[in-house]
């Protein structure tokens, strides 16, 4: 050990206290970083998005910003659709998150279904993607269906995202 290495070895064991110190302000610091990236994460993935326009012709876009946290940030593009009885109707997902088309029942909650089942009277559902992508349909994936029901309005979700809304007016 050379001497310079021993007396600053000594000069440290004298001020434990300043030592200890340091390490808190570590200690601070690295809490610090950890609640600042937890606080922009948050702020990310809360922020709302903009609804894209509603695509031409028998489409609806399911659009998400990345997130889907309730704030405005995911959603069906147009909310509601009015199309005719025989038409095919073709969702699109252009966002980064799975998604689904799940027709509302007397059996959803007020959380999935705040408009309750609109005019479908059954339990079972007439068009969920479920069936197809049990796990939901992903980015640049499309679930269509050919609305065979009699007219009236028809309300569904996403049940991935309950807070995800949707109604078809079948004229
Ligand atoms: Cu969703």
């Amino acid at each position: 050990m050379n001497p310079l290495q021993l007396s600053s070895n000594v000069h440290d064991s004298t001020k434990p206290s300043t030592r200890s110190r340091k390490k808190l302000w570590i200690i601070i610091g690295a809490v610090a970083v950890v609640l600042i990236v937890i606080a922009s994460v948050a702020y990310v993935a809360n922020r709302p998005g903009t609804a894209p326009q509603p695509p031409n012709g028998p489409n609806v876009t399911v659009w998400d910003t990345g997130y889907c946290s309730n704030s405005g940030n995911c959603g069906y593009s147009p909310t509601t659709k009015n199309v005719t009885a025989g038409t095919t109707l073709t969702w699109t997902n252009t966002g980064n998150q799975a998604h689904t088309v799940t027709e509302c029942t007397s059996t959803d909650s007020s959380t999935a279904c705040p408009s309750g089942e609109g005019a479908n009277t059954l339990t079972s559902r007439s068009f969920d993607s479920n069936t197809q992508s049990p796990s939901g349909f992903t980015k640049n994936q499309q679930y269509q269906y050919t609305i065979n029901l009699s007219p009236g309005t028809y309300n569904y979700y996403c049940t991935l995202h309950l807070w995800m809304h949707g109604t078809i007016v079948v004229s």
